[in-house]
């Protein structure tokens, strides 16, 4: 039997390319996508080292062009996940650049409509498709300085939730995970444009935030159930953080 197919969007860092790993290691045939293709291709070559099965394949989900052409490139797909997103600026809604709102809604919202929409016919032609949404706690829980940040999730929930119910009797799933605290290399990062000091200030004290591996792991547990078994939506924190705002610190740790 030849594997499944499973595409990954944001597939050159953090929680993309950790899930991408184990999928691979749990036998799909893995298709990387992301826009830094020097990234994909070292990580395609790392996986094809080890003995997988995967591809790479440059791109940006808000290019709808380039994800459509890049849909009818596939022969099947099984898998989807939408990993691709990510938070620009906290500055507070008063005053909030309307670009970077624009850039959030972009990328965490209409990416996910983009890859949903254009594998979808694939997805269903499987008789046993899976879509993955990467959403975020900030899609159920608002949070001071996190408002363009904290729609666009609301967005990407409700994108979840009503597909769900818009495949009801089609032989599709839809799970919706979604993470609090991750410390990933890049996510804080680019929140906080690059300033490396501010992003670690959000992990301070907190002992074990969750990593890409614990997300990648709870995505490939969810994916991997039995095809009639389907994960609507699983949050999953860190055990120091019970709530967003409430966060276990120690000083020291972290
Ligand atoms: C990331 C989680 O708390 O920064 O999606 O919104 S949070």
């Amino acid at each position: 039997m030849s594997p499944r197919t499973a595409v990954v969007t944001g597939a050159s860092s953090g929680i993309g390319a950790a899930t991408a790993r184990k999928l691979a290691t749990a036998g799909y045939h893995v298709v990387l996508t992301a826009r830094r293709a020097d990234r994909l291709e070292s990580l395609a070559k790392e996986l094809t080292a080890a003995g997988a099965s995967v591809s790479a394949h440059a791109l940006d989900v808000t290019d709808r062009p380039a994800v459509d052409a890049f849909a009818a490139s596939l022969p099947e797909v099984h898998v989807l996940i939408n990993n691709a997103g990510g938070a620009f600026g906290t500055e507070y809604v008063a005053k909030a650049d309307p670009d970077d709102w624009r850039a959030m809604y972009e990328v965490n919202v209409l990416g996910v409509l983009n890859v949903t929409q254009a594998l979808l016919p694939a997805l269903t032609a499987s008789g046993d498709g899976t879509v993955v949404i990467l959403s975020s706690t900030a899609g159920f829980v608002a949070y001071e300085g996190g408002g363009g940040y904290v729609a666009a999730k609301h967005g990407a929930h409700a994108i979840a939730a009503t597909l769900r119910l818009e495949l009801c009797g089609d032989p599709v799933r839809v799970i919706e995970i979604a993470p609090g605290m991750v410390k990933t290399d890049e996510f804080a990062v680019t929140r906080f444009r690059g300033d490396a000091d501010k992003a670690a200030a959000v992990y301070e004290g907190v002992a074990e935030p969750l990593t890409a591996d614990d997300v990648a792991d709870t995505v490939v547990w969810a994916v991997t159930r039995p095809s009639h078994v389907n994960v609507d939506l699983l949050v999953l924190r860190p055990r120091a953080q019970a709530a967003q705002h409430k966060v276990h610190r120690v000083p020291g740790e972290g």
